[in-house]
């Protein structure tokens, strides 16, 4: 005959089990919606390449986000700490960045994207038109797909970047500027001019590869 105490603890554990196994049944939704997300990508630029002879993607990279920048970010919008909680509310789980190679390629993908009846537009954030005050620019749409599972479809919701090649090579670098904590405040605002000013000449260099490529394919 088992003590209240041993089966207070098997519920317990059973529990912390039944949580774990929800945690990562829906980590790997997210690594699927990924999957789907690259391969539509991956046939646009095939199909660009056969009917126009060009590939607009450079680039695709996938990631889920950690579960550290997971808590950090519930925490920071005061939400509680649980998957519910985390499946409502970030929607940047799932990450997609897609890297094209002309300014006009970036609304073209996204578009194209856009006009498959199994995406649905959550919300667009155009940071190319709308620059950030700190000179970041990319296109980010949050979009849910459905993935197919042995017996059921469930709606994903996934972030997409979609940058230019020195929309990218800014980001990265501000990232890796930003982000070194032993810097002062004064030299941290240096930085933030230096780089706003980098945004700037990344900007125009994207608008001169444009403007000799032409425009339309
Ligand atoms: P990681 O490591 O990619 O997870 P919201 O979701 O609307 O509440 P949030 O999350 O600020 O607000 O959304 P936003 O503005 O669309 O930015 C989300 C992502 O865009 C960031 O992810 C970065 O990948 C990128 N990003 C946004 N602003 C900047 C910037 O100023 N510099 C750089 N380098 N990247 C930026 P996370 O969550 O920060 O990180």
């Amino acid at each position: 005959m088992k003590t209240t105490e041993e089966i207070f603890k098997n519920a317990l554990d059973k529990e912390v089990e039944e949580q774990l196994f929800a945690i990562r049944q829906s980590m790997s939704y997210y690594r699927c919606a990924l999957m789907e997300v690259e391969t539509k990508f991956k046939v646009l630029n095939e199909q660009f390449s056969l009917y126009y002879d060009r590939n607009p993607i450079e680039s695709i990279s996938t990631r889920i986000k950690s579960e550290e920048s997971i808590l950090r970010k519930l925490k920071s919008r005061n939400l509680p700490l649980t998957l519910k909680s985390m499946e409502d509310h970030i929607f940047d789980i799932a990450g997609v960045r897609v890297i094209g190679s002309f300014l006009e390629d970036i609304y073209d993908l996204a578009n194209y994207f856009l006009k498959q009846d199994d995406v649905h537009l959550i919300e667009t954030k155009d940071y190319i038109q709308n620059p950030k005050p700190n000179g970041y620019r990319s296109l980010h749409l949050i979009v849910e797909i459905p993935i197919f599972l042995s017996n059921e479809k469930k709606w994903i919701k996934v972030e997409v970047q979609f940058r230019t090649i020195a929309m990218n090579f800014w980001a990265s670098l501000e990232h890796k500027l930003r982000y070194k904590k032993e810097l002062s405040n004064e030299r941290l605002a240096e930085i933030d001019s230096e780089l706003f000013e980098c945004a700037k000449l990344c900007s125009t260099l994207d608008q001169k590869m444009q403007n000799i490529k032409g425009s339309k394919k």
